[in-house]
C-alpha cells in the first residue's frame, strides 16, 4: 500500500499530519496517484490523525499540543504483570470503580489499544477471564504508549497521561548494561517519564526461582534509582495474592528504601483473594500518579533590577526600581 514519504505521516492509513482533508492539497503528499476507486468515496469525508490504537512515539507531537503529556514508566521484569495492571485500571476506570480524587475521566486517543490489554481480563459468558498476551520486543524498539487524558473539575484543566507498555525483557537488558543497544526502549522510558513505577512480582518472588528474581528486581532498582533524577518512584508490589516470605519482603523493601528513600509503597492484585499483610490499592496508585509531578527547575534570581518584563521574573513589588 503506498504512504506518504514525509517523515512522521501515515496519510492516507490515517489523516494527514499536516491537517489536510484532501491529501492532493498536501504540498508534501508526494507518492503517485492511486487510481479513481470503482466507487468514488464521499470528498467530505475526514480521516483522524489517530487510529485508536496504542501510539508511537511518532504520535507524540499530536497527543503534546494541548501541553506536555504526564509519562508514566512502568519499569519491571518480565512477567512482573505491567500489563495486567494496565488493563485492570481501564476496566476499573470504565465501571466508575476507580475513587479518584478530584479528577474526571476525559478522553483517550488509545481506546483500542486500552480494549486489547483490557479485552482478555473480561469475564465473557461461557469464558473466564484470562491475562493479556506476553508483551513481545519483536514488535518494535519503541514502547506502546497508551494515552488517558482526566480533567480537574475545580480548575477546569486538562491533563493528558501517557502510560508505557514495555516488554519485561527490555529492562532486564537495561539494568545490566544501561548503553545496550536492545535496551533502546527502556532507556527512552527512563529519560522521558515524569512518574516511575518499579513492579516487584510476588509471585516471582515467592516462587522457584526467588533468588534470580530478588537480584533482577534489585539490579533493576538500583538502575532506577542512579536515573531517576529527583522524579517520584512507586514500589508496586503486583499478584498481591500471593504470599511471600516477610524476610523476602523486607530484603526487597530496604534495598529500594536505602536507595530510594521518598520512594512510596503499593500492592494491587487482579485476583480478589488477597494475601494477608497485602491489600489492593488500585485508586490510592492512580491517585498518587495524577497527582505526581516530577521536580521542577528553580529559576535564578535576576541579575539586575529593570523595568523590562523579561528581566522582572521573579522580582517582588517593592524590589522593582
Ligand atoms: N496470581 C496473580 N497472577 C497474576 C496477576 N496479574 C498477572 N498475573 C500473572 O502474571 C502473568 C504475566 O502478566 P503480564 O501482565 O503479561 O506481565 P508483564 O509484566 O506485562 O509481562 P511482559 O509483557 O512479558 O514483560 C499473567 O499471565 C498472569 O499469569 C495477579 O494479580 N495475580
Ligand atoms: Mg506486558
Amino acid at each position: 500500500m503506498e504512504r506518504c514519504a514525509t517523515h512522521n505521516c501515515f496519510a492516507p492509513s490515517i489523516g494527514c499530519s499536516l491537517g489536510h482533508v484532501e491529501l492532493g492539497d498536501c504540498p508534501t503528499w508526494t507518492t503517485q496517484p492511486t487510481p479513481e476507486p470503482a466507487e468514488a468515496e464521499p470528498r467530505d469525508h475526514a480521516l483522524l490523525p489517530w487510529s485508536g490504537s496504542v501510539l508511537g512515539l511518532a504520535d507524540l507531537a499530536f497527543v503534546s499540543g494541548r501541553a506536555r503529556p504526564v509519562v508514566v514508566g512502568i519499569i519491571g521484569p518480565e512477567n512482573a504483570g505491567k500489563t495486567t495492571l494496565l488493563g485492570a485500571w481501564y476496566l476499573l476506570l470504565g465501571r466508575g470503580a476507580s475513587r479518584l480524587l478530584d479528577r474526571r475521566f476525559a478522553g483517550s486517543f488509545s481506546l483500542e489499544g486500552w480494549e486489547a490489554v483490557a479485552g482478555s481480563l473480561r469475564w465473557s459468558p461461557g469464558q473466564p477471564p484470562g491475562f493479556p498476551p506476553h508483551t513481545t520486543s519483536r514488535s518494535g524498539r519503541a514502547p506502546g504508549l497508551l494515552h488517558l487524558s482526566f480533567r480537574d473539575p475545580a480548575h477546569e484543566r486538562f491533563t493528558d497521561y501517557l502510560f508505557t507498555d514495555a516488554p519485561g525483557e527490555w529492562f532486564q537488558r537495561w539494568a545490566m548494561n544501561s548503553e545496550a543497544p536492545e535496551a533502546e526502549g527502556a532507556r527512552w522510558i527512563a529519560e522521558h517519564a515524569d512518574v516511575l513505577l518499579l513492579i516487584a512480582d510476588r509471585d516471582a518472588l515467592a516462587g522457584e526461582h526467588r533468588g534470580a528474581a530478588r537480584g533482577a528486581l534489585q539490579r533493576l532498582g538500583r538502575r532506577m534509582a542512579a536515573e531517576r533524577r529527583g522524579r517520584p518512584v512507586a514500589l508496586v508490589w503486583t499478584k498481591s495474592d500471593v504470599e511471600i516470605a516477610s524476610e523476602m519482603e523486607d530484603s526487597i523493601r530496604r534495598s529500594v528504601l536505602d536507595l530510594i528513600p521518598d520512594a512510596v509503597e503499593f500492592s494491587v492484585s487482579v485476583v480478589s483473594k488477597v494475601a494477608s499483610g497485602a491489600g489492593s490499592d488500585w485508586s490510592d496508585l492512580m491517585n498518587w500518579i495524577l497527582t505526581s509531578r516530577r521536580p521542577t527547575g528553580e529559576l535564578p534570581p535576576p541579575a539586575a533590577f529593570s523595568e523590562d518584563p523579561l528581566f522582572l521574573y521573579g522580582v517582588g513589588p517593592d524590589e522593582r526600581l
